[in-house]
């Protein structure tokens, strides 16, 4: 039967490579993000190869996660699969100098969206004994490098919050894993450095980094096992990096 993924952060990077790479794979697609337009163009890409519904919200905004998802027509409405994608790091400063809008924009984004969005889809899951959560975290969610402070803090909570899910949701058959990626060239960067794109681009210069794709095949891999295998927790680099701050670059 087609399977329906509900993908979160779904207009750029990860969550759109995963978006194509499952429309590909004929699953059903609910695509989620702020920015309308890119819906819309990448709704009219994927519906060549499957459904698409699209819900354009702010993960922050408590109320607009529960009424967008309580909205979702009937055919869209048993959700197989959640990728909990959206999120970005908004500032790399010391912690003496952080923005505490940075701050409250990753805490809210990262934890609390990811929260408010698998609060208003689990009982679905549970109810129908069935689904399997993914979590994006990060290297940052395994250790904390110069600077990341508080974009680590929240990819350390998003690390702990999937095997929180993974514990409490164990008696409802549902699965829950999450994929820690290292350096992956999406549009992260730009909005970490707050449209800098030059700076953004020196983050991937001298070494092949990860692409959008290379972790969307990587989720396909994970939510097309048989039933009985859930992965748990995967960390993905390239093989130019090793840790956080050590990378072999030319
Ligand atoms: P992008 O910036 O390319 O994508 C981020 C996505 O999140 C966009 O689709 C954006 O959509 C969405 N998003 C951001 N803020 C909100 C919000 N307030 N409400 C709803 N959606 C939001 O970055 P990536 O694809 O790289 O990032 C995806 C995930 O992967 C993030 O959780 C990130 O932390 C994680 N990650 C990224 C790595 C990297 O090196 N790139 C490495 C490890 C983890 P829109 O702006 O339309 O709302
Ligand atoms: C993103 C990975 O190391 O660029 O989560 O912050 S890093």
């Amino acid at each position: 039967m087609t399977k329906t993924a509900f993908i979160t952060g779904a207009t750029s990077g990860i969550g759109e490579a995963t978006a194509k790479i499952l429309a590909q794979n004929n699953y059903k697609i609910i695509l989620c993000g702020r920015r309308k337009e890119r819906l819309d163009i990448l709704k009219k890409e994927l519906s060549a190869y499957t459904d698409v519904h699209t819900l354009q919200f702010d993960v922050r905004d408590k109320e607009a996660v529960f009424t967008a998802i309580a909205s979702l027509p009937e055919d869209f409405s048993t959700i197989d699969v959640l990728i909990n994608n959206a999120g970005n790091a908004h500032g790399l400063d010391p912690i003496q100098n952080g923005n505490t809008d940075d701050w409250d924009a990753m805490i809210d984004i990262n934890v609390k969206g990811l929260l408010y969005v698998s609060k208003a889809i689990i009982p679905q899951m549970k109810d129908r004994k069935s689904g399997h959560i993914i979590n994006i975290g990060s290297t940052a969610a395994k250790e904390v490098y110069p600077n990341g402070n508080v974009y680590c803090a929240t990819k350390h909570a998003v690390d702990a919050l999937n095997q929180g899910m993974r514990i409490d949701l164990n008696p409802f058959g549902i699965r829950v894993g999450a994929i820690h990626p290292g350096m992956v060239e999406t549009e992260f960067s730009a909005v970490r450095f707050k449209g800098d794109t030059e700076k953004a681009e020196n983050v991937y210069k001298g070494f092949t980094p990860l692409q959008a794709e290379d972790i969307a095949d990587i989720i396909h891999f994970v939510v097309s096992r048989p039933y009985h295998i859930n992965i748990a927790d995967l960390v993905v680099m390239s093989t130019a990096q090793a840790s956080s701050t050590i990378v072999n670059k030319s």
